[in-house]
């Protein structure tokens, strides 16, 4: 029965890993200007994933169609950031953003759906994350 149910995890993990590849949406197109600021607010995150989430790829198509250059941190094959996660997040759950702050502060976001408001905010300019001083542009 142990063994039924792990082929069907793993059936169902390539299907999602198919359809990730197959239907990841193309990225915006913006200024030069503009994705640069968006970049350097991006160092600030952190995307804690596993790479078969359906909720992790939800996220992920949303910061490709935002064209948002954030890391990806596996937490399913990378013990130490599994280990961050739950220490530092709270829980070993999957899609979190680590948010860190202009004080070396971290917020950590759960929820797929809060994340890509969040994200979605940030392309839109509505959210603006402070750069720490030594990424902020001299004006
Ligand atoms: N409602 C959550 C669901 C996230 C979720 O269930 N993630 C799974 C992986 S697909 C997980 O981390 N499960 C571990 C747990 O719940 O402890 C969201 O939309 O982000």
């Amino acid at each position: 029965m142990k063994y039924f149910w792990m082929s069907v995890r793993f059936v169902l993990a390539q299907i999602i890993l198919l359809a990730d590849f197959c239907y990841r949406p193309k990225g915006t197109k913006r200024s030069q200007e503009k994705q640069a600021d968006l970049d350097e607010q991006c160092q600030q995150l952190a995307l804690y994933q596993y790479a078969a989430c359906p909720f992790c790829v939800k996220v992920r198509w949303a910061m490709k169609r935002n064209h948002l250059n954030i890391e990806l941190r596996d937490a399913k094959r990378n013990e130490e950031y599994a280990y961050e996660l739950e220490n530092q997040g709270g829980k070993l759950k999957v899609p979190c953003l680590k948010i860190t702050h202009l004080d070396g502060s971290s917020q950590w976001m759960y929820e797929s759906k809060d994340i890509i408001a969040y994200l979605q905010n940030i392309a839109d300019g509505h959210t603006r994350i402070e750069l720490e001083p030594s990424l902020a542009k001299a004006s």
